[in-house]
């Protein structure tokens, strides 16, 4: 029989604390598919699976944090949330503030997200304000504003943001029957690393799963503050969803780090837009470039032999590649693609194709 997803707050309602009183806000998020990835496991001879996390509502995994703190925020009789974001967070944050009836105001990096997550912005009316600065500078003002003004912070600093994603985890230990031995993770804020730690130590806690896996989480080259071990002044990468130079969960994610045996590491720009294409041409999932270093991410672990034959590993994949869809239009030497363009003829086509006519049948 069909079961008909009701997103996290009420399909994992005994483990968030939801009781019949409590206030709901959702947009059907999570349950989203975890899918083999054969042209990754011939790569790696490792068991790869991706969580595919383009398939919640607002086309990012923000949507699971998202659900708890709206509905938290409305709750407590939040008129507004604010929130910083390098787009999927205000995105998510104007969608479920409009369903709710409430305001959302978002503060992005001007010029510096993309297309897709500023239409979103302002689709679900978000008061959207380009600040002349970075990520950072706009969670700072945001965390101000938050301490002296009468608006709710939405950004993963809320702890019901880690507590709605931690879901991903419970998602996978469901499928997989058991923890996987590795997860791959991209990091910004390194609020989603926490959050699927989090969720991993509940199930073993809980006797459903037998293992932590390895928490392998990756941040772009040029805005690697975890991997350098200090704050990045002026990160800069392709992957614009995690050009973040002073993570939030910066302790949280070292305490996880450790907890789990897992790793911080750097992938440059064209190595992220190499797994970006190759993830959509052979995999058929097509992601924005930061979900891409999971994949580019497993890779480089793989060739620095770090991955044992027939070990299981998740790669969470975070955003749709509908967001940021310009990279996939460029040739990995910079050009851009030229689509091949004919008359209307069918031979024409067929000769382009390379295809002979088949055989007439008798
Ligand atoms: C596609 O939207 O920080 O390490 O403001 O959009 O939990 O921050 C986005 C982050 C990975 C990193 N992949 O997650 C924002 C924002 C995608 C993202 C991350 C983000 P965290």
């Amino acid at each position: 029989m069909a079961h008909l997803w009701r997103g996290v707050l009420r399909e994992y309602a005994d483990r968030l604390g939801v009781t019949e009183a409590s206030t709901v806000v959702t947009l059907g998020e999570g349950g989203t598919p975890l899918l083999p990835a054969p042209a990754l496991s011939q790569r790696t001879g490792a068991d790869v699976w991706v969580k595919f996390e383009g398939m919640n509502p607002t086309g990012s995994f923000k949507d699971r944090g998202m659900t708890v703190a709206l509905s938290r925020a409305v709750e407590h009789g939040a008129k507004a949330v604010i929130c910083a974001s390098t787009g999927n967070t205000s995105a998510s944050a104007a969608a479920y503030a409009a369903h709710a009836g409430i305001t959302a105001a978002v503060l992005v990096p001007e010029g510096k997200i993309a297309m897709g997550k500023l239409s979103q912005a302002v689709a679900h009316n978000g008061r959207l304000i380009q600040i002349r600065g970075n990520f950072d500078d706009c969670l700072e003002i945001a965390r101000e504003l938050a301490d002296h003004y009468p608006v709710h912070l939405v950004n993963s600093v809320n702890p019901d943001r880690i507590e709605g994603q931690k879901t991903a985890a419970y998602e996978v230990v469901e499928v997989l029957g058991d923890a996987p031995d590795f997860h791959f993770i991209p990091v910004g804020n390194a609020g989603n690393y926490t959050a699927y730690s989090r969720g991993y130590r509940e199930e073993v806690a809980r006797g459903v799963a037998t293992r932590v896996p390895r928490m392998f989480g990756f941040q772009a080259e040029g805005s690697a503050p975890l991997v350098r071990g200090e704050v990045v002044k002026n990160p800069e990468t392709v992957a614009s969803a995690i050009r973040i130079g002073n993570p939030a969960s910066w302790e949280l994610a070292l305490e996880a780090r450790d907890a789990t045996d897992g790793w911080f590491g750097a992938i440059d720009d064209a190595r992220i837009l190499a797994a970006q294409k190759l993830l959509s041409g052979e995999v058929g999932i097509f992601v924005e470039p930061a979900s891409a270093i999971s994949v580019a991410g497993l890779l480089d672990r793989a060739e620095a032999g770090i991955i044992p034959a027939g070990a299981k590993v998740v790669l969470t994949v975070t955003g749709h590649g509908l967001k940021d869809p310009q990279w996939a239009l460029r040739n990995a030497d910079g050009s851009d693609v030229t689509p091949t363009v004919v008359d209307a003829e069918t031979s024409e086509v067929a000769s382009v194709l390379g295809l002979a006519p088949a055989e007439a049948t008798a």
